[in-house]
């Protein structure tokens, strides 16, 4: 296998288009013959961490295990991208922690919170405006943004960033860093 495995840490709020971005990266790399894997947390919360639930513990629990996988797959030289809220940067830090210098590039999906609340795509943002959902990032639990990272992908207003554009922005960084 001549790949060089790397993770390509998602980051954002719900509704800011991280799952697409990741879906729209990993067809590029194949594309490219490039082996990949999404670890989105919406569907490992289905899975390995169904037994996790969204207090600040269990969202680092949850982002752990997901850095120990996502180590894991790199390892292998799989180019794994992880697309969770990952709301902390405590637990942020730690994951990139676990991986050789490099390996751990952090992606910033800047979208203002109006104009993911607007998007609301499973209406979660209604329920949590309305009291139903308690604890719903961006309404009344935290983000943590990161304060350095690898990659910022910043919207402003209300226009959404092409996926094609922004999954061109990182496969752009995966080869100035010899990933591809
Ligand atoms: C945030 C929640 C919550 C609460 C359910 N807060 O947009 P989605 O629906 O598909 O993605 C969100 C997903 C968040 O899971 P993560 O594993 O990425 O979160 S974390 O990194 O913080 O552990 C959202 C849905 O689950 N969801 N309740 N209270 N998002």
């Amino acid at each position: 296998l001549q790949q060089k495995g790397c993770v390509i840490w998602l980051t954002g709020l719900s509704g800011s288009g991280k799952s697409t971005l990741a879906c729209a990266v990993s067809q590029s790399l194949h594309s490219r013959g490039k082996l990949t894997y999404i670890l989105d947390g919406d569907n490992i919360r289905h899975g390995l961490n169904r037994d996790l639930s969204f207090s600040k513990e269990d969202r680092s629990e949850n982002i752990r295990r997901i850095g120990e996988v996502a180590k894991l797959l790199a390892d292998a030289g799989v180019i794994c991208i992880a697309s969770s809220i990952s709301p902390y940067r405590k637990d942020r830090d730690a994951c990139r922690a676990l991986l050789p210098k490099g390996d751990f590039i952090e992606v910033f999906i800047d979208v203002p919170l109006y104009v993911c609340e607007a998007r609301d795509p499973k209406g979660l943002y209604k329920l949590a405006r309305a009291g139903k959902v308690k604890g719903f990032t961006g309404v009344d639990d935290p983000y943590e943004p990161p304060c350095s990272c690898e990659i910022v992908l910043q919207q402003k207003g209300t226009d959404s960033m092409s996926p094609s554009d922004t999954a061109e922005i990182l496969i752009s960084y995966l080869e100035k860093n010899g990933y591809l």
